[in-house]
């Protein structure tokens, strides 16, 4: 079942040239921000506030450890680091390489693989909700890599050659770690080791691959605006340069996730917020950019099938339930898409000073 609402590329694959828009000594109005959205902290003073969990042991003496690690930074943040992950390092720095010789190909050979249309994975310059007024100051390559079953490689990039294979074990290897920390995160709510894993009926894994270019005036624009992701956990690869950032109060204050060599940056979503009846956050996050050097994230995207339900797992007695009534994944992505859509919708016609606009 295909989600509601599709997120859309913007229709405009001249706004952003690889290069050309790196050499522009100032920002496209269609990159602009308004003031309250534009960054408050640089790419590049980072900070210690986000916990790095070893996952040495996890599977025997050290399970526990773990386990209270990462419950903590659920309730805090909903948002970890992890080290000692059993990601195999020649891999992860094999899929950085191939990804970064990707967005350096000319724009001919990755549009051939270009997402519009509401094709099933590839390649999408910026990208941005139906009717939103500000696009992203980003490229993305994207593969749908579970179930197996509905994998379709006539939309995977043929080059760089040997990138194909290298995804395919990449994400194989983001599979199980995920899989291994799904585990976690149910003991951690006092629950079976599967059930996380069940409540998502087949996992399904996107991997969006974000690449940043140099921006003229970064303190105006964001590469990602503020989200939350809406499924189960996110497994994020980052690169050295830094940009990802995190608000535990809506916005008043934002940290600036430091890049360690090595870890992977595991957050969770609205699906997994809402398994937890809340207790656990689901990580309000965004990526700003810079002047200085490009910068390239890999995001993994564990969600439930669309016909998984959407309820809180456990209840403890008297305990207010935060949802009214199950609702399918597919229903809880469409409401919220819906709602990020009017919003764009507002924002825009408060831009433009127009009191009404007609709803597409
Ligand atoms: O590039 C980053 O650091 C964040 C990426 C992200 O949040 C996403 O792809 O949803």
């Amino acid at each position: 079942m295909a989600p509601a609402v599709e997120v859309v590329a913007s229709g405009r694959p001249d706004i952003l040239p690889v290069g050309e828009a790196e050499a522009a000594k100032t920002l496209q109005s269609i990159f602009i921000r308004d003031e309250d959205e534009r960054p408050k902290v640089a790419y590049n003073n980072f900070s210690k506030d986000i916990p790095i969990i070893s996952l040495e042991g996890i599977e025997g003496k050290d399970r526990e450890r773990v386990k209270e690690e990462v419950s903590n930074a659920c309730k805090e943040w909903g948002l970890f680091q992890v080290v000692n992950h059993g990601v195999p390092k020649e891999l992860v720095q094999t899929m950085n390489q191939l990804a970064r010789e990707f967005f350096a190909l000319p724009a001919e050979e990755k549009l051939k693989y270009d997402m519009r249309g509401g094709k099933r994975g590839g390649f999408v310059v910026s990208s941005h909700l139906q009717g939103e007024a500000v696009l992203d100051w980003r490229e993305i390559c994207t593969y749908f890599s579970y179930p197996l079953h509905q994998r379709d490689y006539t939309r995977w990039p043929e080059k760089p050659e040997g990138w194909r294979d290298v995804v395919d074990k990449y994400s194989g290897a983001l599979m199980n770690l995920a899989c291994k920390l799904l585990e976690v995160i149910s003991e951690a709510l006092g629950l079976d080791a599967e059930a996380v894993t069940k409540a998502c009926v087949e996992m399904d894994q996107k991997v969006v691959i974000n690449y940043y270019p140099k921006c003229p005036q970064p303190d105006m624009t964001l590469g990602l605006k503020r989200h939350t992701d809406p499924g189960t956990i996110t497994i994020l690869l980052q690169d050295h340069v830094g940009g990802l950032q995190a608000t535990k109060d809506d916005g008043l204050n934002w940290i600036t996730v430091e890049p360690v060599e090595g870890a992977f940056v595991v957050n969770l979503g609205d699906h997994m917020h809402y398994l937890s009846n809340g207790k656990f956050k689901s990580a309000d996050h965004q990526a700003v950019v810079n002047s200085n050097s490009t910068r390239l994230s890999i995001a993994t995207f564990q969600n439930p099938a669309q016909d998984g339900i959407v309820y809180p797992l456990k209840l403890e007695e008297g305990e207010q339930c935060m949802m009214e009534e199950p609702i399918t994944f597919a229903q809880m992505y469409s409401r919220k898409m819906g709602r990020d859509i009017e919003l764009a919708r507002q924002k825009k016609l408060a831009k433009v000073g127009v009191e009404e606009a007609p709803k597409s």
